[in-house]
């Protein structure tokens, strides 16, 4: 089907678990001809869940993507469906669907009610851009007038209904361009008018049409892109109604995706910026088929039999086969040999992919999550405004369950990292220690049983070492005269630094101060590398510093001995000369702490955490009895909470945890770190 940009519609389903987003996604492929019959969740048959452990825990655990084509009056559409997991384990893949769409689709589950991912859902796809539209699923039962209330409660009036459950949850009634019918509850004429009220609103020259004339005045086309922009600013949430098992109104979703839903050039523009840092300034892709490619990486797929295959978003310019892209700021193009659309698990070749288009490439290693792919040196340095991800705080050291794999778990486990951004990876060659993080325990498991599943490698696993950190409490000034003489050559460097702390999460600061040059200036890079190699390996207990600026301000040089290799020693040893004097202190990790409890058992947890230095922040009381308890906890303190809390609440308490800060250790916690690496450096 030859579609235009204009025809492209790119939709995320997200929400809690066990909304039905993958039952959706297979009744719309089912509505829009791609598939035969719908698949169910259940049988393990569905397009989405394909994965061996995705069918057995009937649930979702990885991003998936299909198209739908129709042909419609106003032209061919071409719809890229994007399900998602909703276990906020699985989050990591979720988010990143939602840099590669201009529609977010949040499923609302009409059994449940609004559900914990749903607010997140709706706060990540407000922060970042995304029109937002409310899928009421599961109107074959359920309260739905209670629901629109309380989503409104929620989320803000701008909520509508654009069409209502009929006939008992069995179909629905359209509110947008015929309202004609009875609905299950409420009036389609009133739904009618709140939503054109709401999305006349948006533009002034159109209020007045309206007002003069009332809604025969205004044209379609008028109508229509009012509504676009309500939705690029989130004056409309609209709400829909479906029944993804019996297929009630998905048909109406699908023309409601054809008609008003964003195409890629109404969305909001995506965040591109080019450079890093504080230089970053923001660059704007056109989605013109005839510019140079812009396009970017939001999935990678490491299947063991087809390869790498990496999932891009075009954005600008016509990729197309056969010809050559570049990688980020690489200098190698890449040839695109074969070109893809996917279907689950399948692909299907193609010759080109437009802007706005998903497609994907197969085998190239070099592609990475979040690669910018284009194909003139002008985009170098171009990177889409990375998402919020949450750092992932639960570890665990981990060695292969059987001699001689370590190389084989090592490239699993990268493969792994590749496909999840809350999931990494990371040899500690200090400790020697591998160590796999993840947003929970089951995200964890769960991957770690993906790697045994698709690579067949298995690992023996226990809690990791704490990620300490080392900064000092005062200023201080240091000072250090390198000089050696052996046979030959000399060697000689003095450097004179001050250092003074930062402010929590300031990092470092290397500050060249020196007059007249007392330290020539070829030899200031040997300083900083000798401080660096201080801060790489800290200066009391073997962990990375953090928080410190240092100010070289003076020294001497000796014009035949002097070499790097001097002023890196006399930067290094006069950065620990201060160090010693400026009151090390050593950091540890404080997470920001939420266990989910029954009632009962409330007294119980807090009571366990106030011996864990938690400081609790609240409660709150969740649906179904449950209460949170929020709380910070240094991390050390719930390397093995799981265990602990499963033996209060019989099971039923859960939790989750989320990096927040650094803060100095207790002075008794500081002294057996200091102990435990003394005898460390000893043996060197
Ligand atoms: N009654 C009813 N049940 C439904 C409907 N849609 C889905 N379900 C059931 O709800 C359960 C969850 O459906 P899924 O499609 O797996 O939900 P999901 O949102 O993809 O769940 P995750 O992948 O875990 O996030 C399954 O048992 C479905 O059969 C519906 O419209 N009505
Ligand atoms: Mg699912």
């Amino acid at each position: 089907m030859a579609y235009t940009t204009e025809g492209i519609r790119n939709i995320a389903l997200v929400g809690h678990s066990a909304a039905g987003k993958t039952t959706l996604f297979e009744a719309l492929l089912h509505a829009g001809g791609v598939i035969q019959t719908p698949g169910s969740v259940e049988r393990g048959t569905t397009v989405s869940d394909y994965e061996p452990m995705e069918k057995d825990r009937k649930q979702s655990l990885n991003t998936v993507i299909a198209s739908i084509d129709r042909s419609s009056a106003s032209g061919d559409c071409h719809i890229n469906l994007i399900d998602t997991p909703g276990a906020a384990d699985f989050r990591g893949p979720t988010l990143t669907a939602l840099a590669a769409v201009e529609t977010c689709a949040i499923v609302v589950n009409a059994h449940n009610g609004i559900e914990f991912n749903t607010h997140r859902m709706m706060e990540h796809a407000k922060a970042r851009g995304l029109a937002r539209v409310l899928i009421v699923n599961k109107i074959d039962g359920g309260n739905c007038r209670a629901l629109v209330e309380q989503l409104r409660e929620t989320f803000g009036p701008e909520c509508l209904p654009i069409n209502l459950p009929a006939q008992d949850g069995k179909s629905v009634v359209d509110c947008f361009f015929k309202p004609q019918g009875v609905a299950d509850f409420s009036s389609v004429a009133e739904a009618h008018q709140r939503i054109i009220d709401q999305v006349v609103e948006i533009n002034e020259t159109v209020m007045d049409h309206f007002l003069d004339q009332g809604e025969e005045g205004l044209s379609g086309q008028e109508l229509h892109d009012a509504f676009e922009q309500c939705l690029r600013e989130g004056h409309l949430v609209p709400v829909c109604f479906v029944s993804a098992r019996t297929g009630a109104g998905v048909k109406e979703l699908l023309d409601f995706i054809d008609r008003l839903l964003p195409n890629p050039m109404e969305g909001n523009p995506p965040p591109f910026v080019k450079g890093t840092g504080a230089t970053a300034t923001p660059i704007s892709a056109v989605p013109d088929q005839k510019k140079h490619v812009i396009a970017d990486v939001f999935k990678i797929v490491n299947d063991p039999f087809v390869g790498k295959l990496s999932v891009f978003r075009v954005y600008q310019g016509t990729v197309k086969k056969d010809t050559q892209l570049l990688i980020d700021d690489g200098k190698k193009p890449f040839k695109v040999g074969h070109l893809f659309k996917l279907k689950g698990k399948d692909h299907v070749e193609i010759d080109q992919a437009i802007p706005g288009d998903i497609a994907a490439v197969a085998k190239i290693e070099e592609i990475h999550f979040d690669a910018v792919l284009h194909d003139s040196h002008d985009e170098d340095q171009i990177h889409l405004r990375p998402l919020d991800y949450p750092v992932p705080m639960f570890g665990l050291a981990v060695e292969p369950a059987h001699k001689g794999q370590e190389q084989k778990l090592a490239v699993s486990l990268h493969k792994l990292a590749e496909e999840d951004p809350c999931f990494r990876y990371e040899h500690n060659k200090e400790l020697n220690e591998s160590v796999v993080r993840g947003l929970s325990d089951l995200h964890l498991k769960l991957m770690l049983e993906r790697m045994k599943e698709r690579y067949g490698v298995e690992v023996k696993s226990r809690p990791p070492k704490i990620a300490y950190r080392e900064t000092v409490g005062g200023k201080a000034e240091g000072h250090h005269r390198h000089k050696k003489q052996t046979g030959g050559a000399g060697q000689f460097g003095e450097v004179f630094l001050r250092i003074e702390p930062l402010p929590r999460g300031g990092g470092f600061e290397f500050v060249d101060e020196v007059k007249g040059g007392t330290i020539p200036n070829q030899f200031l890079p040997a300083v900083e590398k000798g401080v660096r190699q201080v801060l790489e390996h800290g200066a009391v207990a073997g962990y990375q510093m953090q928080d410190v600026r240092v100010i070289v301000y003076d020294g001497k040089y000796h014009p035949v001995d002097s070499k790097e290799v001097a002023f890196v020693a006399a930067g290094k040893k006069a950065f620990l000369d201060a160090i010693t004097k400026a009151r090390p202190q050593i950091l540890e990790p404080i997470v920001n702490l939420d266990v989910f409890v029954p009632d009962a058992q409330m007294g119980d947890v807090t009571g366990g955490l106030a011996s864990k230095r938690a400081r609790i922040s609240g409660t709150d009381s969740m649906r179904g009895g449950e209460l949170v308890v929020k709380a910070q906890v240094p991390l050390a303190e719930i390397t093995d909470y799981q265990t602990e809390l499963k033996a209060m609440t019989a099971g039923k308490g859960r939790y989750a945890i989320e990096f927040s800060h650094y803060d100095p250790v207790p002075a008794q916690v500081q002294k057996q770190l200091v102990e435990a690496y003394k005898p460390r450096v000893e043996e060197e």
